[in-house]
């Protein structure tokens, strides 16, 4: 039975990579006097990497700007501009805030009124996600998440699972009691490596990426009056919004799937089974598979 909701953040709860973390990341740079620039085209590349840290060292090594210290003060610099980046990140959520991507907040209502637990999964710094939710959410809004896993309280950030196994711990919950809302092919190895079902819903920098195995791609959770894209090459079903009724027909038929996969004598192992999607092409929505079709 599907008991919790597990989100990631940036990329998923709002367009935080391109209005956020790169104009911080810059403003960064030039507050210490480098003429580093991360134009958005640049940013998508190393996005690749995630966390802020392991993304600066990945410039460094991958691109080669000049570095104004020696490499023994590597480590120290890294961590100065990061230390940095993450007060102008925080002061511009707090200044200009970044609004919620279509249909997050109403989905984490109506799965609260639902009596769903919420967490939270991220690779960003867990102060960032206190400031993007009391920001953009609301005052309140970090009380409605039972668990906020973030950042470095892992050893490996996603793709790694540990994030996820981290917030399953803390929830006392199965992978398969939870489903998890992400962005990225980095954030959907990440929920896959720790069994949990997930559905994507897709950005600007993500979109083209791979999927395979989420239970649907949409470009968006979808509102009544702004209803979602299915991305999927094979959505189980359509539907104009993701709600609470839609995840748990998604949930049930997932587990349906695993279920009937562990039966023995099939000759399947559960996990070679878990993927109902087939790889997402992101191709234009099947016409059996109407792009605003209404729920039933
Ligand atoms: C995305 C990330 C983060 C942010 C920057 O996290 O990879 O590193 O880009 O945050 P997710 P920090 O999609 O898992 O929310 O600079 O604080 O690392
Ligand atoms: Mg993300």
């Amino acid at each position: 039975m599907l008991k919790a909701l597990i989100f990631d953040v940036d990329g998923t709860l709002a367009e935080t990579e391109r209005r956020g973390h790169r104009i911080a990341f810059n403003r960064a740079f030039a507050e210490t006097g480098l003429d580093w620039v991360w134009d958005e085209a640049l940013y998508g590349e190393l996005l690749a990497v995630t966390g802020g840290k392991e993304r600066l060292r990945h410039f460094i090594t991958a691109h080669g700007p000049e570095v104004p210290v020696a490499d023994a003060e590597l480590d120290a610099c890294i961590e100065n501009l990061q230390a940095l980046k993450t007060r102008h990140y925080i002061a511009l959520v707090e200044s200009s805030g970044i609004p919620a991507r279509p249909g997050v907040i109403r989905l984490m209502k109506e799965a609260l009124d639902a009596g769903l637990r919420l967490a939270i999964a991220t690779t960003t710094t867990a102060d960032n996600v206190y400031a993007l939710l009391s920001g953009s959410f609301g005052p309140g809004a970090p009380e409605w998440f039972e668990v906020i896993g973030a950042g470095d309280i892992v050893a490996n950030k996603k793709p790694a699972p540990d994030i996820y196994h981290y917030v399953l711990a803390e929830l006392g919950l199965a992978a398969e009691e939870c489903l998890a809302i992400e962005d990225s092919e980095n954030g959907i190895l990440a929920s896959k490596g720790a069994g949990i079902p997930t559905i994507i819903a897709v950005n600007d920098y993500t979109a083209g990426q791979d999927f395979t195995g989420a239970l649907v791609v949409t470009d968006h959770l979808g509102e009544p009056e702004h209803p979602l894209t299915c991305l999927s090459a094979a959505p189980w079903e359509a539907f104009s919004l993701v709600d609470v009724d839609a995840l748990k027909r998604l949930h049930e038929r997932w587990m349906s799937e695993k279920r009937k996969n562990r039966k023995p004598g099939n000759g399947l192992h559960s996990s070679s089974r878990s993927q109902p999607c087939p790889k997402n092409t992101l191709s234009s929505p099947s016409p059996a598979h109407p792009a605003q079709a209404l729920r039933p």
